[in-house]
């Protein structure tokens, strides 16, 4: 499956349905990526859980990524698609590298701060030392490069700074990874409050589209989406963020530039505009729907690739992790 060539890790939680957030911002890039890399994208379930999950729910839904990755047509044969907590070394890593990271440095985290307010009732030492974690995921496959969105950023920092700690104590024993430049994907803000981005754990529901709503309630979710007085189909995320908004949206969806959509709108109203949007993404996500649908009903195609990418994930995994438990003096294992 692999060819030697740099490796790429990204991932997501399973912390609620996939949005068209999480869709153009990432999964729709991440299909080109393995033209030029080793991908690893991991069903990230172990971070979940620094939110309370009900198990059942959070069992299928964690199946349901998984299925609309490969939907989304990432290729499993191609890609280690695999689950996080499949993967011990994970856990095992970031043990380690907790003993190797200062409070300090996660007390500036400012998505811990974010995250906190947001779940005041629940501030877990797991919402806390996620960051390191997240160093785990990514420094367990020698990894060479992370796509990061704007509120990962310090993450990947802080993940360089661990890596190059330990380095310099035990020699070259991580690949430092360095952010993805390429396609940006869109950014995707809610559909009720344009402040805020696009959400798949949002307790309202109308404040963003899920990549398996049907076309009836995507087109309602458009119609009501928060806009301005104004009747202009013009791009200014400062003076009109709804509008923005959708533009950026509609114009990830139809690949169009802004300024072609700001054209083809030219004197038409936001309920044309709107609908137009609504449209345009209910015909984006249609095909991944349908492979989905047919996928859901292979269930032994799918868990022969979850089997097949966990081996693999985890012969990767466990060559870091002996070096790095032997570096740091753990006493070896008698076979
Ligand atoms: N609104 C968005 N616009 C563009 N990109 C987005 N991503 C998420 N929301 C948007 C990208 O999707 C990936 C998923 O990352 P994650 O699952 O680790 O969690 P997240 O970034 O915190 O995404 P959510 O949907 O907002 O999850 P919750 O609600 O659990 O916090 C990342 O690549 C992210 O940039």
């Amino acid at each position: 499956m692999f060819h030697d060539r740099k490796i790429l890790y990204s991932g997501m939680q399973a912390t609620g349905n996939l949005t068209i957030g999480n869709y153009l911002g990432a999964l729709k890039n991440w299909n080109s990526l393995n033209e030029e890399y080793d991908c690893l994208f991991g069903v990230m379930d172990l971070h979940s859980l620094t939110v309370r999950q009900n198990p059942a729910e959070f069992r299928q839904r964690a199946r349901s990524l998984y299925t609309l990755y490969v939907a989304s047509g990432l290729d499993p044969e191609k890609n280690c698609i695999y689950f996080q907590s499949h993967v011990s070394g994970h856990a095992e890593l970031a043990w380690i590298l907790d003993c190797f990271t200062y409070m300090g440095e996660l007390n500036r985290m400012t998505q811990f701060k974010d995250k906190s307010a947001k779940h005041a009732d629940n501030i877990n030492a797991g919402l806390y030392t996620y960051p390191v974690l997240m160093a785990a995921d990514i420094l367990l496959y020698q990894s060479d490069v992370v796509p990061v969105g704007v509120d990962q950023k310090q993450h990947l920092e802080i993940t360089r700074d661990i890596a190059g700690r330990f380095n310099g104590i035990y020699g070259d024993v991580f690949t430092i990874p360095e952010p993805y430049i390429g396609r940006q994907g869109a950014h995707v803000m809610s559909l009720q409050n344009p402040e805020k981005k696009m959400s798949k754990s949002d307790e309202n529901p109308n404040a963003s589209v899920y990549l398996l709503d049907d076309t009836d309630t995507i087109i309602r979710k458009f119609k009501r989406a928060v806009t301005d007085s104004d009747t202009q189909v013009r791009y200014a995320p400062e003076e009109k963020p709804g509008i923005s908004n959708l533009i950026e949206i509609y114009a990830a969806a139809e690949n169009k530039t802004f300024e072609e959509v700001e054209k083809e709108f030219e004197g038409k109203g936001y309920g044309d505009f709107k609908l137009a949007v609504g449209e345009a993404v209910a015909s984006m996500l249609k095909p991944m729907q349908e492979k989905y649908k047919e996928l859901s009903k292979e269930k032994s195609y799918i868990d022969s690739r979850i089997k097949e990418n966990d081996e693999k994930a985890q012969y990767m995994a466990d060559k870091t992790l002996r070096k790095v438990q032997k570096k740091v003096g753990l006493t070896e294992r008698i076979r």
